[in-house]
């Protein structure tokens, strides 16, 4: 008998394999070529895609207003232990279909939560050996993992941040859990993303005292990962609300001051969100590019918003323009430190077919690589580069030179003012540029 499930769940489906723009199979990658060589890379090792566990393998669609409408044949109500093992299967089924090298997950996506700390740790260590197996098999690799430390009651007011220290504790249990799991699986990174590490009011709410938990805390868990010989990066995911109605983690600025505060600066990188920048009214770009003037630029998790709605509907990215501009930064900073581009994104509630999924990663990969080989023509073939650094051109020699290295005094610009008179305008020449991006799309 063959160790590993051997059912097919998404049938029919062949794996999905690259046939050029003039195809018309929609299962086909139309832009995305795996082995396809842009500024000196392969296409697959620039993004190094994955999908995440929870949103493909454990949401049926459930919203506020109802119930869940997709009903996996791997979600049949049985033992925890089973249905874990078939959700297994199936994802890597359809991660090896997609051709995609990694998934992300949060413990409890991979086996139901047990009634007791205990019970839990049981499940994972049956789950775990099973998935290590199965990636064995197929190649396919973690990522990241990460706790969900968000759903359960218990963590209503917060976890790392949580007014009552047993329940402080017990997340630190779970993430201790999460994190030798994520190790045994070989995971290459390590997320944390303080979904109830906030407050829904200040009146009942100390926020000193909260932040320096979560700064102990992530300092904690570090130390325990590294002496159980973790080498990846630690990510903190910011995002500005919900479910919270303010988080800590707001957004890349806030959550680079708190890591340099805490002294995390070293082993942490930010894990950044299309949906979340915009959330925190900015762009993604901006948030990519606060990072990454800090180093910090570690991963990506990709999805989208939508203009008319305010809230997180994690849909699959679509927008070429944005992803452009999102992939000039990502190629002007050599790509990400240690993470990839992880799909955080679910189909809507009534897309309920077994394909959908597949339609749905594609297009989203197509957007990154078309917006990709975009970002590369305008760096090479357009006046874009030149335009940069020719705006800034005048701190490369003479006194801009000696400003930047700190040899100016106040009193010096009084002197170098006096001298030169009115400075001229010169134009940021955005409308220019704005078209250059429409031309290379
Ligand atoms: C939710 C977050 C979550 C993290 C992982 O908004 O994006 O999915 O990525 O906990
Ligand atoms: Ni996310
Ligand atoms: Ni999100």
């Amino acid at each position: 008998m063959a160790l590993l499930g051997d059912q097919e769940f998404f049938k029919g489906i062949q794996p999905i394999q690259y046939e050029g723009p003039e195809s018309d199979n929609p299962l086909s990658y139309k832009y995305y070529n795996p082995e396809q060589v842009v500024a000196g890379k392969l296409m697959k090792d620039h993004f190094k895609f994955a999908v995440a566990y929870w949103h493909s393998f454990c949401g049926q669609g459930a919203d506020p207003f109802g119930a869940g409408t997709q009903s996996f044949p791997w979600d049949l109500p049985r033992d925890p232990v089973e249905a874990a093992k078939a959700k297994a299967d199936a994802a890597i089924e359809f991660i090896t279909k997609l051709g995609f090298d990694y998934y992300c997950f949060h413990d409890y996506d991979l086996i139901q939560e047990g009634d007791s700390l205990a019970e839990s740790e049981k499940r994972l260590g049956k789950i775990v050996p099973y998935l290590k197996a199965k990636q064995k098999e197929s190649g396919v690799k973690v990522l990241w993992g990460t706790a969900n430390c968000f759903s359960h009651p218990r963590y209503m007011n917060g976890a790392a941040t949580n007014p009552d220290f047993e329940v402080v504790a017990r997340a630190g249990a779970q993430i201790k859990l999460a994190l030798d799991i994520t190790l045994e699986l070989g995971g290459e990174n390590y997320v944390f993303w303080g979904g109830r590490e906030g407050y829904m009011s200040l009146l009942n709410t100390d926020l000193k005292r909260e932040q320096d938990h979560m700064g102990r805390f992530l300092g904690m868990a570090r130390d325990y990962a590294r002496k159980h010989g973790f080498k990846g990066n630690f990510f903190v995911e910011p995002k500005p609300m919900e479910p919270m109605k303010h988080q800590y983690d707001f957004d890349a600025a806030t959550v680079i001051g708190f890591l340099n505060h805490f002294d995390l600066q070293n082993d942490f990188k930010l894990n950044l969100e299309f949906n979340h920048a915009t959330l925190a009214n900015h762009t993604m770009q901006h948030e990519m590019a606060v990072a990454a003037s800090h180093n910090m630029l570690g991963s990506l998790d990709a999805n989208r918003g939508d203009y008319q709605n305010g809230w997180d509907t994690d849909q699959f990215p679509n927008n070429l323009y944005e992803i452009t501009e999102a992939m000039l930064i990502f190629l002007m900073e050599s790509g990400l430190q240690g993470g990839g581009i992880n799909f955080d994104a679910k189909i809507r509630r009534n897309s309920t077919d077994m394909d959908d999924i597949f339609h749905a990663h594609i297009g989203g990969v197509d957007t990154f690589a078309k917006a990709l080989i975009a970002a590369d023509r305008v760096l090479t073939n357009s006046p874009y580069k030149s335009f940069l650094g020719e705006r800034y051109s005048s701190f490369d020699s003479g006194d801009g030179k000696a400003f930047e290295s700190g040899k100016l005094t106040l009193e010096d610009l009084y002197r170098i003012a006096n001298q030169s008179g009115e400075p001229p305008l010169r134009s940021g020449k955005q409308e220019m540029l704005e078209n250059i991006l429409n031309q290379y799309l």
